[in-house]
């Protein structure tokens, strides 16, 4: 039986175009999804648009659109992002869907229902780029802590949810759980936070229409959070298809950066508590790429779409480059120079110029078919250590650290190649040792190509052709396919033009 593996990213604003920071979560997202498709489970990857609330609203209001034409319009921005990176999402979940309104109301019913919204009064700080209500204390210089920019004051009759008892059945919950909030400085952030004592936060608004009507009291709309959250249940079927839900329900890890950490480790667990649903078995934030050590943002115009790197490193170079140059966790510093760098080093000159030399000299020493692999090759080992250490890698989320488990072995089959150097066993006439060198790398690019075509799907299928499959690398079930000595003797071999062209370091 498929297993079955629920993987979801934010569902991103469409406030805002997409930038590279968008594309790094999402990417990264599709790789898991792609790895795990790879077994043989039965994956849901769900991405999509968060289209209500305040600043929505706003964002329309200043163009001079309507809301629901302003988010029909950065929608398709967001899809057509992710099809130019090629990213396999099975869903795409928009909160002004039916579906979703159907399961808001469901949800919020239920909470109701519980006891766990109450109506009451608020008077405070609103900070509408992030749509959260801040302390006095919180606020720095009087700005928003996050954006650095004015709050609005409000006070405003509304129904609350009673975030504050669940602070020991959280506290306990991640006591008990320590996977629950990865990585663990991020857990340990959680814990802080909710050890200082969580307070009721407003969950409806009556100022604004852009949003999901209460059910039980259609002057409110919910808040943009609440409303958000639950999209991650409505995608899975929730108040829709119950097979679905029980099926995939609880997700299996909800990726996102750090920023909105607190909103899924702390209100969302809670929010399934009060709804008696249960919790995502990981909530995994990683850290804030920045361009030139700053946050990107509008006002420094230091926003950089995605398709611009893409226009010059391919789908493959952009995908490999955010994954493979920072660790999954800590912030990273993005520069074109160490993306070009980079894309060199690695992809032109180790995963290129092996593929290059191995099929270039298979081809002329061996009639262009895979000569047989050798059943205790000196690439054995390096082989099965980079499966292993890739795959445990994937499982925890260290991309970069499963990149260099399987660049490891192309280093080590490059070392091998000019070591034992097969040119000079042709020239001598020692068919047999020549072959027996191109067996072995060959094997070796195919389980290197294997462990890598999730990050760099095209390159991996198009490598795959060239060694002489008619399927694809998706078409492999990990881990068996990972075993030495899969590549058949006879397969047909198939040259062709550099995968990964060099890149001249632009001034
Ligand atoms: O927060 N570095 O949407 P959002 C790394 N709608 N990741 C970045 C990034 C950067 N510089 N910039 C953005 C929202 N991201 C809510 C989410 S979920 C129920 C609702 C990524 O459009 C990262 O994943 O502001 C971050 O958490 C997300 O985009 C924020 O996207």
């Amino acid at each position: 039986m498929a297993q079955p593996f629920y993987i979801t990213t934010p569902i991103y604003y469409v406030s805002d175009v997409p930038h590279i920071g968008h594309a790094y979560t999402t990417v990264a997202a599709d790789v898991l999804a792609r790895w795990r498709r790879m077994h043989g489970d039965d994956v849901k990857f769900v991405t999509g648009t968060d289209e209500h609330g305040l600043k929505i609203q706003r964002a329309a209001e200043q163009r001079g659109v309507a809301p629901q034409e302003w988010v029909d319009q950065t929608a398709q921005r967001y899809r057509e992002a992710w099809a130019g990176l090629d990213i396999t999402f099975d869903d795409f979940i928009r909160t002004t869907e039916p579906r979703h309104a159907a399961a808001v109301a469901e949800f919020l019913q239920r909470v109701y229902d519980g006891g766990d919204i109450e109506l009451d009064r608020y008077e405070g700080q609103y900070c509408v780029a992030c749509e959260a209500y801040y302390n006095d204390d919180e606020l720095i210089d009087g700005n928003c802590p996050i954006h650095n920019r004015a709050v609005d004051h409000v006070v405003e009759e509304n129904y609350f949810f009673r975030l504050s008892r669940y602070e020991q059945r959280l506290l306990d919950y991640y006591e008990a759980n320590p996977q629950a909030v990865r990585p663990e400085s991020r857990r340990n952030e959680v814990l802080g936070f909710i050890r200082q004592g969580l307070r009721d936060f407003s969950m409806s608004r009556t100022s604004i229409t852009w949003g999901v009507p209460l059910p039980w009291d259609d002057r409110h709309v919910a808040y943009v959070w609440f409303d958000a959250l639950i999209s991650y249940c409505t995608a899975v079927g929730f108040g829709s298809d119950q097979n679905e839900f029980d099926k995939f329900w609880p997700a299996n890890v909800h990726l996102m950066g750090k920023d909105i950490l607190r909103f899924h480790a702390v209100f969302w667990p809670a929010m399934l508590m009060a709804a008696g649903i249960e919790l995502p078995q990981q909530i995994f934030a990683h850290g804030w790429l920045l361009v030139g050590g700053e946050k990107m943002s509008k006002t420094t115009a230091n926003q950089i779409a995605p398709a611009t790197l893409v226009e010059e490193f391919g789908v493959d170079g952009f995908r490999y480059h955010f994954l493979a140059d920072q660790r999954f966790g800590p912030d990273g510093d993005f520069s074109y120079e160490s993306m070009v760098l980079r894309y060199n080093s690695d992809l032109a000159n180790n995963f290129g110029n092996l593929a290059n030399r191995v099929l270039n000299m298979a081809t002329n020493y061996c009639d262009a078919a895979v000569p047989g692999v050798r059943a205790d090759g000196p690439l054995q080992s390096a082989a099965a250590t980079a499966a292993t250490e890739a795959s445990r890698c994937m499982d925890n989320l260290d991309f970069s650290g499963a990149l260099n488990a399987t660049w490891e072995l192309m280093n080590a089959a490059n070392a091998y190649i000019e070591a034992s150097e097969p040119w000079k066993l042709n020239k001598a006439g020692d068919a047999n040792a020549c072959a027996a060198v191109l067996g072995d790398c060959l094997e070796a690019l195919r389980i290197a190509t294997l462990l890598a075509a999730p990050t760099i799907p095209n390159a991996a299928r198009e490598l795959w052709v060239r060694l002489g499959f008619a399927d694809t690398p998706a078409d492999q079930r990990l881990p068996e396919a990972l075993q030495w000595g899969g590549l058949p003797a006879g397969n047909r071999l198939v040259k062709g033009a550099p995968l990964f062209p060099r890149k001249e370091v632009a001034e």
